[in-house]
């Protein structure tokens, strides 16, 4: 077995890698751009290299210095991961021609599956089933007319050099074909120098249904059941599992034997996925070949057991498949969900940022993160905006379905937009529990997926301020003042008639409310809306009664902004800070502290003469100040606390002797 491999990417794939490699002993060499110096696989790794600046194109794809790497670092093989160089014939050609095993397949492979009408004409001489209609060379656009028609309509022109669903035009008569094909034919050559098109049967409602295969260097080909991985938004996957919801065994074995006779037509070596339309007939069609180890091989890992990092390890040295055909179990059900930091209400635009608070769910055999950020990174604009893969297990579909909508309740990420509610919405809707599974999911259930906000902002509002005033009082205990009314964790509280004001922005909206301390709760008013409410904080967890309803939610703090977790929902607002100047009757003329909290700064001495309405000292609490005026022409006689100071609501802060007792 190798004794080091580099790892030429980045993010969770790199981390999963190493895993992997380390499980087996294997040394592990990393490589990284500027942006990712802190990144978790440069930790993980047992040494690692500075491939340059951020943009890939100036590190993640540099293919010499990677070669310059495994030499200096003698890595005997280089694992790609996906994207990048994954699926670069001339990286993996360089690699084999400076005697690095390339832990992938034969470039020749590669290069196969690189054109959609090569790819379909070595599949039609392996018998894997086509879509009808027409991947020939000749573009003569008579000839292209006449293949239309016999393959009738509605049709799908596909760009031959195209992919992921780039260079596809549906023409759903005769009359549109020509023109069709002209503007088809310019963006092909615009978008990828190739203006060849193949014509296929258009079919309306196929579901993406794609095969794990494996094959060794001997020509041995497996494969390890199949992944559905049909929810997608603009060609991108969303949710994947495995296996295929209702998919028939006979289905099955007949798809998985094409997908292994595709690979063997091309002398594939290593871990590979061919995917197809399933059409609701039952019909299924091969569509590409992925010549590389996919974002969704957790699901397929989850059902058969299988460690398929490990498989791509044994067999890029030359070892003999870990499993025959018959050997091959699937227990389960498991899901996958990418989570990105990506905006789903604003057409989910890539969200950049830090990740200022990230709490995931605890992993055990029923729930997986791959991921490859810690609390603290940041989000950068030169990647792929994942954040992890969330990926669960359980015996069947519903209890699976109903681990992902928890773990994705527990997964909390504060600092950027994340896509977690969506996630949860589209695993808990009930036409995806129901299979109603096709390409077009997302669209045809928009509503369901992005439901109005009905959050209940009063009483959220009070949780939050119940929040604050418990970690203001948690800060002062751990401040060290075992002696401070905040740090009195238990039954502290003051029986005040003070009503202490607190502002709450939400949005466009400013809330002020009251909080009264009593002994075991606090009288908290929103918006003339009163609630009791008692809480109690752990890290990050409070646990609150508010009206007699008690519930657990998560919050997180940065600054003046607090965001609240609760079943998968967030609730954002922000401190207001101002200064507080006396303007509650209260603290009309009194030289005593409204309110708990601490002397940020005292402007007299004792001796100075005041003049009535000077300020004397200033006090702060709940990110607000207070000024404590002279009631009157006079004389300070006493100050009472220093800056720094903590005080209690009541405390006498200074005397000032009035000029007519003088
Ligand atoms: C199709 C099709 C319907 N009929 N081909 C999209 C990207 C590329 N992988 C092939 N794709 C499709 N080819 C025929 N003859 C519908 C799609 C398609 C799709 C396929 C799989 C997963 C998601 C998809 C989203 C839109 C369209």
């Amino acid at each position: 077995m190798f004794n080091k491999i580099l790892i030429a990417n980045r993010g969770e794939i790199a981390c999963r890698v190493i895993q992997t490699a380390h499980r087996m002993g294997i040394k592990c060499v990393a490589v990284y751009s500027e942006a990712d110096r802190n990144a978790r696989h440069v930790a993980m790794a047992d040494e690692a290299f500075l491939l340059g600046p951020a943009p890939s194109s100036e590190s993640y794809l540099r293919a010499d210095k990677i070669i310059e790497i495994c030499k200096q670092s003698g890595a005997q093989a280089v694992h790609p991961g996906y994207g990048f160089l994954s699926e670069n014939t001339g990286f993996a050609e360089a690699l084999e021609a400076n005697g690095i095993t390339f832990i992938g397949p034969p470039s020749s492979a590669i290069a196969a599956m690189g054109s959609k009408s090569a790819a379909k004409e070595i599949m039609s001489h392996a018998s894997v089933p086509l879509v009808p209609g027409y991947h020939g060379d000749d573009q003569d656009p008579a000839l292209l007319r006449v293949e239309a028609e016999k393959c009738g309509f509605p049709l799908l022109l596909k760009a031959v050099a195209g992919g992921g669903g780039k260079g596809m035009r549906v023409v759903e008569q005769m009359s549109e074909f020509d023109e069709a094909l002209t503007s088809a034919c310019r963006e092909a050559k615009n978008a990828f120098g190739n203006p060849d098109m193949l014509i296929e049967k258009y079919l309306t409602q196929p579901r993406h249904v794609e095969i794990q295969v494996f094959c060794d260097q001997d020509g041995n080909g497996v494969y390890l059941a199949e992944r559905d991985c049909s929810v997608q938004r603009r060609h991108q996957k969303v949710i994947e599992e495995a296996p295929a919801p209702g998919l028939p065994d006979e289905i099955r074995v007949a798809m998985g034997e094409a997908a292994v006779r595709a690979a063997q037509a091309i002398d594939y070596v290593g871990a590979g996925t061919v995917e197809f339309l399933y059409d609701v007939d039952g019909s299924f069609y091969f569509m590409e070949m992925n010549t590389r180890l996919q974002v969704e091989h957790p699901v397929t890992e989850l059902i058969t057991g299988q460690d398929l990092v490990e498989w791509q390890l044994r067999i890029a040295h030359g070892e003999g498949l870990p499993l025959q055909q018959d050997q091959i179990r699937i227990s389960g059900h498991a899901l996958e969900a990418r989570i990105y930091a990506e905006d789903p209400d604003n057409d989910f635009l890539p969200a950049t940022g830090t990740l200022r608070y990230l709490r995931t769910p605890e992993e055990n055999a029923h729930v997986r993160v791959d991921t490859g950020v810690v609390e603290g990174d940041e989000v950068s604009v030169y990647y792929d905006p994942m954040i992890a893969k969330l990926i669960v297990w359980d015996d069947n579909r519903d209890r699976a379905i109903a681990r992902m909508v928890t773990a994705l309740e527990d997964y909390r990420i504060g600092g950027l937009k994340t896509n977690t509610r969506f996630l949860r919405h589209l695993a808990n809707a009930q036409p995806f529990k129901d299979e109603d599974l096709d390409t077009g999911f997302i669209e045809k259930h928009r509503e369901l997926l992005f439901p109005a906000n009905n959050i209940d902002t009063q009483r959220n509002l009070a949780i939050t301020a119940a929040y604050l005033l418990e970690s203001q009082k948690a800060a002062a205990f751990v401040a060290g003042d075992p002696y401070s009314p905040f740090s009195r964790q238990n039954s502290w509280r003051m029986n005040s008639q003070y009503a202490r004001p607190m502002t709450l922005i939400h949005g466009d909206d400013s809330h002020d409310l009251r909080i009264l301390e009593q002994q075991d709760h606090y009288q908290i008013s929103v918006d003339g809306a009163d609630y009791q409410v008692s809480a109690s904080l752990n890290d990050d967890a409070l646990q609150v009664m508010i009206n007699g309803h008690r519930l657990t939610v998560h919050l997180f703090q940065h600054n003046d902004s607090i965001t609240l977790f609760h079943e998968g929902e967030q609730f954002s607002c922000e401190l207001h800070c101002e200064r507080f100047d006396g303007g509650d009757e209260s603290s009309e003329g009194s030289l005593t502290a409204p309110m708990n909290g601490a002397m940020v700064a005292v402007l007299v001495e004792a001796g100075q003469k005041v003049a009535a309405g000077e300020t004397l000292v200033v006090m702060e609490a709940m990110k607000m100040e207070h000024s404590i005026k002279a009631p009157c022409d006079g004389t300070v006689s006493d100050i009472y606390f220093a800056e720094g100071d903590l005080v209690s609501e009541g405390a006498q802060l200074i005397a000032v002797t009035p000029d007519e007792e003088a």
